[in-house]
């Protein structure tokens, strides 16, 4: 069935082979071999990006902006199909896009040193300080309110209103646990209807398989584009803290495997600074720690109302992974909080050395325990 689709965008399906890539929980992706060309090949999921035209509109109006102002920027851009257009529909399976693969670049499941963390939040910073001027109204919502914090809370709350017993109970403590954090909404809620911070344009998913890296591991470039939109640059900083800070992924099942590592948080710090530290406005610079705490009590909330809801947006490949999920995020936050005092202290010092720039160092060794 792929086989018709590769055929839109002109390319022979005997001359290719197509393998599953990436382990995106929305779309689907493939890698796409041939003998001298590779691609990505991806597979749009319309219950969640319900108009995805929105996607094809934001980044051709970006593309061609950066195209303008920054004609070095490697902005990864669909490919043409053959009839012109940047996606195209096959009956059975979907809507599809491509994109070039970028030679000799990689991506990674998991960041395992500080240099990885920096490289990938300056890649982030970047793409959100180059378009600082770009008029973000020009942009539409790919997916109305992803990151509305309040609404994921009322999300939740309904989920517990409509779920089912069994369910209700074998997350009772975790219902508890989003109650507890409800103290994390109301600091959301005078930063955000206060309209105390800028809407910018924002990537809004910045885990680290969203960065293709050299042989190096230098930063090469930003991809997974569909979710750029207006944002706040909380979503991105704090997704990097969600999905970088502990050496786990979001699947663990054992809670002492969770922990903050906070070289790892000095890294991102100092990466996002290091591309955003004169564009972010002081009210942004002060929420800096908010941002992990409103990212990963939202996240912990999605998979929470996800499992209630019987997973039907996240799905699961095993009963209960929702609430695994869940859980995970739970004591990611609880360990978060618990480090807070140090990381006020990191973020100090990241500040401190961009105000005096002759002292900062790329990728600057601190050493830092992670206890
Ligand atoms: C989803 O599909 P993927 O893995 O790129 C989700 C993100 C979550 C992430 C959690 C559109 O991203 O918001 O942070 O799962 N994307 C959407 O793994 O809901
Ligand atoms: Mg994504």
């Amino acid at each position: 069935m792929l086989n018709s689709v590769l055929i839109k965008f002109g390319l022979d399906p005997a001359e290719y082979s197509i393998q599953p890539f990436g382990s995106g929980l929305i779309n689907h992706t493939f890698k796409v071999t041939g003998k001298s060309e590779e691609f990505i090949l991806q597979q749009i999921n319309t219950a969640v990006f319900k108009v995805p035209g929105i996607i094809e509109k934001n980044i051709t109006v970006l593309q061609e902006y950066l195209n303008k102002h920054y004609p070095d920027y490697s902005f990864i851009a669909p490919l043409p199909t053959i009839y012109g257009n940047f996606m195209i529909e096959h009956d059975a399976c979907g809507l599809f896009r491509l994109f070039p693969f970028v030679k000799r670049s990689k991506t990674l499941d998991a960041v395992s040193s500080e240099k990885e963390a920096f490289e990938a939040s300056k890649q982030f910073g970047r793409l959100t300080s180059l378009l600082k001027d770009f008029e973000v109204g020009k942009l539409e919502y790919t997916i109305t309110d992803f990151h509305n914090l309040k609404l994921r809370f009322g999300q939740f709350k309904s989920a517990t209103q409509s779920a089912n017993k069994e369910r209700l109970d074998e997350a009772n403590g975790e219902i508890k646990e989003a109650y507890r954090f409800h103290y994390i909404l109301q600091t959301y809620n005078q930063l955000i209807e206060g309209n105390k911070i800028p809407l910018r344009v924002i990537h809004h998913d910045t885990k680290i398989s969203n960065i293709l890296f050299d042989e190096e591991e230098n930063g090469l470039c930003v991809i997974d584009l569909d979710t750029l939109m207006p944002g706040y640059y909380l979503s991105d900083v704090g997704d990097m803290m969600r999905s970088y800070l502990s050496p786990s992924t979001e699947e663990e099942t054992d809670p002492s495997k969770i922990y903050i590592r906070k070289n790892i948080f000095n890294a991102i710090c100092r990466g996002y600074l290091s591309a955003m530290g004169s564009v972010l406005t002081e009210t942004e610079l002060d929420s800096f720690i908010f941002s992990g705490e409103m990212i990963i009590y939202m996240q912990a909330l999605r998979f929470l109302t996800d499992f209630l809801n019987q997973d039907v947006y996240y799905g699961a490949k095993y009963p209960g992974q929702n609430l695994v999920r869940s859980k995970n995020q739970f004591k990611l936050l609880n360990e978060y909080e618990r480090s807070k005092d140090q990381l006020e202290q990191l973020i100090f010092m990241a500040k401190e050395e961009l105000l005096n720039p002759d002292k900062y160092i790329p990728n600057g060794k601190h050493h830092l325990s992670n206890s």
